[in-house]
């Protein structure tokens, strides 16, 4: 059956075996952000990302993500893109709309500057429950109910995005 959400498959076969890619992600909201970030490790060994040039690096929060994925590019320049992970859940302030807005602007843009892809690995949720199905994380009072771990799909968006348009 087709898949409904997500990138389903990938439109060609990616040998992911010369590639460097990042992963940088916010450490709000563990449980979930340790099952996208291992979402995406697993999908980029499966294109044949070697572990050694997956880079790993963590921030406090979401609103980090915009200036540490700009260093974190600065002091690995060779990296072919970058994903960068975060977990931002609605709750009873304006922050949620603010750093949302915000981050997402920011990671677009920071693009143009260090000009290899980011893949916008931040989950905008308006509840814990919508976070977990979005990571692939089993709901406590639903077991049965379908989840997708969108992780994965980073992985496999940084090869596909790093081979068109950067390793070539
Ligand atoms: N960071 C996240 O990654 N996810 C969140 O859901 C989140 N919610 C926050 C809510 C409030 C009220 C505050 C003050 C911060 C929140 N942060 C969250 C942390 C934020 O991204 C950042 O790390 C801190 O504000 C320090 O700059």
């Amino acid at each position: 059956m087709a898949e409904i959400k997500g990138i389903g498959g990938l439109d060609q076969a990616y040998d992911g075996s010369n590639l460097k890619i990042g992963i940088i992600y916010a450490r709000w909201n563990k449980e979930i952000i340790d099952s996208l970030v291992s979402g995406a490790i697993k999908n980029l060994k499966k294109l044949n990302v070697k572990k050694e040039n997956i880079l790993i690096e963590s921030v406090p929060g979401s609103f980090e993500l915009p200036f540490a994925t700009k260093k974190f590019f600065n002091n690995n320049s060779d990296l072919n893109a970058i994903i960068s992970i975060g977990v931002l859940i609605k709750g009873s302030t304006m922050h949620f709309e603010y750093i949302s807005n915000a981050v997402t602007l920011e990671l677009m843009s920071l693009q143009k500057i260090i000009d290899i892809p980011i893949i916008f690995g931040l989950l905008t949720c308006l509840t814990e429950d919508q976070a977990k199905i979005r990571s692939g994380l089993v709901l406590p009072n639903d077991k049965n109910h379908a989840t997708h771990n969108h992780g994965e799909d980073w992985g496999s968006a940084a090869v596909e995005m790093a081979i068109k348009f950067i390793y070539n």
